[in-house]
């Protein structure tokens, strides 16, 4: 049977600059890592092609935009501490670029187009060159366009420069993702016009009353949890379908850590391993206290580590299952190579609950806010003003010690929202925090689920300052065009970033007016995730707010620089869930950008570059 790695390294063999091991199957690689399950490649400078290629999955080819021609792209594994050479060359016909998901990377180094660097020109040849500061799991995409759906995405382990906590015999990574037959542009066409086509505001033969446009607002119906589901998917583990059935072998009585990375597009995935206790190790490539559980609901973009440790000779199902339950991809691990686990069937399709239309008391607060929206497309609340006051002109004239009682500061108390403890998601005022469940569908399963609520970082968190500041971000959607924002305001339409200040340390609360999840992600920077954690709040890059949703995160701004800042849905990001963070020396308003010499960036805070699909597409 033709391997599909090899007649895909046999297609591209010829490419430039290319290392001899990249010609070789992934199985035949000597590594002193072992065989991970991914191809893999090591030391302190890498040679990174984008270009197309073919894959073949389920008996179709299709065409791919990815690494060194396969699907995902090779491991990178880097020690903390190295210094580290990139030379990504483009040989697409388009412009290309790869950041470093998680990695605190100099900004010109993180690579956003229009944001931290101009992008990658067909033919060019981009030096990335950093000092790998941290260790763990943690992944790389492009943040151009849409070409990460088509397999521009690869996993990268950090070995620890000390001893690493968790103790394993064996280890895999497993890079989840969503593939389609269908090109990104078609799917985002269609996603616009089933938005436009909804009738809003009039009855229908479905909403005889009209009543049910408050669905139509929101969601096509209260089933449709997933903007893009398994009809347009294959789901994949490390590029293999279910019925590639990708193989891990253990020995039972080994400790195996599987390194988990939701590289998927659109896709929040459920996992588990039936039978199979996990216990969680690592959250977001930072070490976490253990704790066991028997399923977890990733966001995209977030990862976890997790040891299980089989001691029966049988062979196990992993499973990851779309949020949504339209499709799963099952591998298997067991003794023998080539065995092939019972893959569970799909669960029934969850409903979203009153708690996901925000409407959890019961009265109408909800409801009004909804209706809001009809008058005003594009906000999606018109509660709140003072959340939205808090945005802008105010913050960008404080200097570097806010005064707490001024308009910047919300009128809750920060103070006793760090002190308040444990029982932060049920004090009264917080009781929007959905921290303490674990996600959609996944409330009434018969068996143990993660919550946020129940991370705690190994080490204690370095910065224990409460925030001076906290700034409220609303998470807001106009579904009549297919519209993704943050307060409202799409990124194509934003005219100034959100300023931090060095040094300092804000909070950020993220509150979520629509009925989905929303994975948001913070480039150059952690989220220290205000769970009750005390002085162990657990660090992540990408934080899953679930809809109804009011979320705080703590971060140290430390590194200089424009960060972008957006939703990992793929498609909300390219339809305006998206804006700048800019960390700015104190009592100083320009943008890093701004500053650097010219011709290193075409234009401070070009948003043109990021290809909108809005009017574009
Ligand atoms: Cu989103």
């Amino acid at each position: 049977m033709l391997n599909r790695r090899h007649m895909l390294q046999t297609v591209l063999g010829t490419g430039a600059a290319w290392g001899a091991s990249s010609l070789l199957p992934a199985w035949a690689k000597s590594s002193s890592n072992g065989n991970l399950g991914v191809p893999s490649l090591s030391g302190t400078r890498f040679d990174l092609e984008i270009g197309q290629f073919p894959v073949r999955l389920n008996g179709k080819v299709g065409m791919a935009t990815g690494i060194n021609g396969t699907l995902p792209g090779p491991l990178l594994r880097l020690r903390e501490g190295d210094d580290v050479t990139m030379n990504v060359t483009n040989r697409l016909a388009e412009d290309t670029s790869i950041h470093w998901h998680g990695l605190l990377v100099p900004f010109h180094m993180d690579g956003v187009p229009g944001v931290s660097f101009p992008g990658i020109k067909p033919g060019e040849t981009f030096k990335y060159q950093f000092k790998v500061p941290q260790n763990g799991t943690y992944w790389y995409h492009s943040h151009s366009g849409l070409q990460e759906q088509l397999g521009h995405y690869g996993p990268i382990v950090i070995d620890p420069a000390g001893t690493d906590p968790v103790a394993y015999d064996r280890e895999y990574v497993l890079v989840l993702s969503d593939w389609s037959f269908t090109h990104p542009h078609r799917i985002f066409d269609k996603l616009k016009k089933n938005a436009e086509s909804l009738n809003f505001n009039r009855p229908t033969l479905s909403n005889p009353t009209g009543l049910g446009g408050m669905w139509g607002q929101m969601r096509m119906s209260p089933r449709d949890l997933a903007d893009v589901t398994g009809e347009t998917y294959t789901y994949l583990i490390n590029g293999h379908s279910t019925a590639d059935n990708f193989n891990m072998v253990f020995q039972p009585g080994e400790r195996v850590r599987l390194r988990i990375i939701n590289a998927s597009a659109m896709t929040l995935f459920n996992v588990r391993l039936p039978g199979l206790p996990m216990t969680v190790v690592q959250a977001d490539g930072l070490n976490v206290q253990p704790v066991e559980t028997d399923e977890f609901q990733m966001g995209v973009a977030e990862t976890y580590d997790v040891i299980i440790a089989p001691t029966e000779a049988r062979a196990y199902a992993f499973v990851a299952e779309s949020i949504d339950r339209s499709g799963q991809a099952v591998a298997t691990l067991g003794p023998r190579a080539g065995m092939r686990a019972d893959a569970p069937a799909l669960r029934a399709v969850p409903m979203l609950t009153m708690r996901d239309m925000g409407m959890a008391h019961g009265d109408m607060a909800g409801m009004s806010g909804m209706e809001g929206m009809d008058h005003s497309p594009g906000t999606s609340m018109d509660t709140d003003m003072s959340d939205h006051a808090m945005k802008g002109h105010d913050m960008g004239t404080m200097s570097m010690q806010p005064d707490p009682n001024g308009a910047a500061v919300q009128p809750v108390k920060i103070e006793a929202d760090i002190e308040r403890g444990p029982g932060v998601a049920k004090v009264s005022g917080m009781t929007m925090s959905r921290l303490g469940e674990p996600g959609l569908g996944l409330d009434d399963v018969p068996h143990r689920t993660l919550t946020y609520n129940q991370l705690r970082a190994l080490d204690m968190n370095e910065d224990h300052r409460p925030p001076g500041r906290e700034i409220v971000i609303h998470l807001t959607s106009n579904m009549e065009r297919y519209m993704w924002s943050f307060d409202g305001v799409k990124f194509s339409e934003v005219t100034e970033s959100i300023k931090f200040y060095e040094g300092e340390r804000v909070r950020l609360t993220l509150v979520n007016d629509t009925m989905m999840p929303h994975p948001i992600h913070l480039h150059g920077m952690f989220f220290d995730l205000v769970n009750g954690g005390g002085h162990h709040m657990p660090r992540k890059h990408t934080v899953t707010v679930k809809p109804a949703d009011r979320v705080s995160v703590d971060i140290t701004a430390e590194h200089v620089g424009d960060w972008a800042f957006h939703c990992h849905l793929l498609y909300h990001m390219h339809a305006g869930m998206m804006q700048v963070v800019s960390v700015i020396p104190p009592a100083d308003d320009t943008t890093p950008a701004e500053k650097m010499p010219a011709g290193q960036m075409n234009m401070p805070m070009d948003h043109h570059g990021m290809n909108h699909g809005e009017g574009k597409s």
